[in-house]
């Protein structure tokens, strides 16, 4: 982002591929899905504020045996590039900052299965999709739509909840998000993690995760990746805390992007009457699926 930058006017949300994206995404769309990754990039998927960073800050760390100085030799947008993001806000498109780099590369999206270029898969890439309880992602995503003043603005809570809960948010309905990655995952080979799982233990996932990836590691270097990215030691990290965005661009008097790092939080925000209505929404949506999801320890 440029520094110059003072003032930030808030993206529209547009439809683009059948899909609701924020403007700075739509623009870009096309360029995106006719990218042909390399065999030993690493594709990192998510529907938003579901552990992205996390799960980045575990990769670079495992491809680079744990070595903390390494990983921070740039902040986490430039070692992690998001794929789909325009060059519309001032910053360096996704596409132009992984032409400068050479694979093998990691790559974050926010983007559906189906938007995918299908060279991820015809190349057998390494990909993993990282999710979270529903009711635990729309609490995250609507403060960090807040403080975010690129973002489309988020309007109230009640209004975001109901069109969270009705599939009318920013990358398509997440019941269709998790269930894509979900109904892919054998055949395409995806990890597929929950980051309820990650908090519940850290290092069995982040030891599932370097075998995925074809490495091994001892165990010091294991215990060592964990303590670097536990929630508390990643918030100091400002490699990977995203206090490297601009003021103007993530007001964080409004929230911070490593706000809580908890499971069960939406239990503070939703009231019992949203959390009966959401219950109900979301039986009917996932009825066709069981994705062991878990909205508490
Ligand atoms: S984004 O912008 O969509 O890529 O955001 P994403 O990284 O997917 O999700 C942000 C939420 O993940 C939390 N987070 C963590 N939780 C636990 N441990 C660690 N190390 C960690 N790193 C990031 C972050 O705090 C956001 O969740 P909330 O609930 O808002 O705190």
């Amino acid at each position: 982002m440029s520094e110059n930058r003072k003032v930030v006017h808030r993206s529209t949300a547009v439809m683009a591929k059948g899909i609701l994206l924020p403007d700075y995404t739509a623009s870009n769309i096309e360029a995106v899905c006719a990218f042909r990754p390399d065999p030993s990039d690493f594709l990192i998927a998510s529907y938003p504020k579901s552990g992205t960073s996390w799960i980045l800050e575990i990769v670079d760390l495992l491809l680079h045996n744990g070595d903390a100085e390494i990983c921070r030799r740039a902040s986490l947008s430039v070692r992690a590039p998001f794929f789909e993001m325009s060059d519309r806000l001032g910053c360096q498109s996704g596409l132009d900052m992984l032409k400068e780099m050479n694979p093998p590369r990691i790559i974050k999206t926010h983007l559906p299965f189906q938007l995918i270029p299908s060279g991820f898969w015809e190349n057998k890439c390494k990909t993993i999709y990282i999710t979270r309880n529903a009711k635990d992602t729309v609490v995250s995503y609507y403060q960090f739509q807040q403080m975010n003043l690129s973002s489309p603005d988020p309007g109230s809570w009640e209004g975001y909840l109901q069109r969270f809960m009705h599939g009318r948010c920013l990358y398509g309905p997440w019941y269709d998000h998790v269930k894509g990655y979900w109904e892919e995952r054998k055949k395409r080979n995806i990890l597929y993690l929950f980051y309820e799982d990650m908090k519940e233990n850290l290092c069995r996932e982040v030891t599932r995760i370097m075998r995925y990836l074809d490495l091994s590691l001892s165990d010091d270097v294991i215990n060592r990746i964990v303590e670097l990215t536990t929630f508390n030691n990643m918030k100091e990290n400002p490699m990977a805390n995203y206090t490297f965005v601009p003021k103007e661009i993530f007001d964080t008097s409004i929230s911070c992007y490593m706000r809580k790092g908890e499971v069960g939080d939406w239990k503070n925000h939703f009231t019992p009457q949203q959390s009966a209505e959401f219950d109900k929404v979301y039986e009917t949506k996932m009825k066709d699926v069981n994705i062991p999801f878990r909205t508490e320890l």
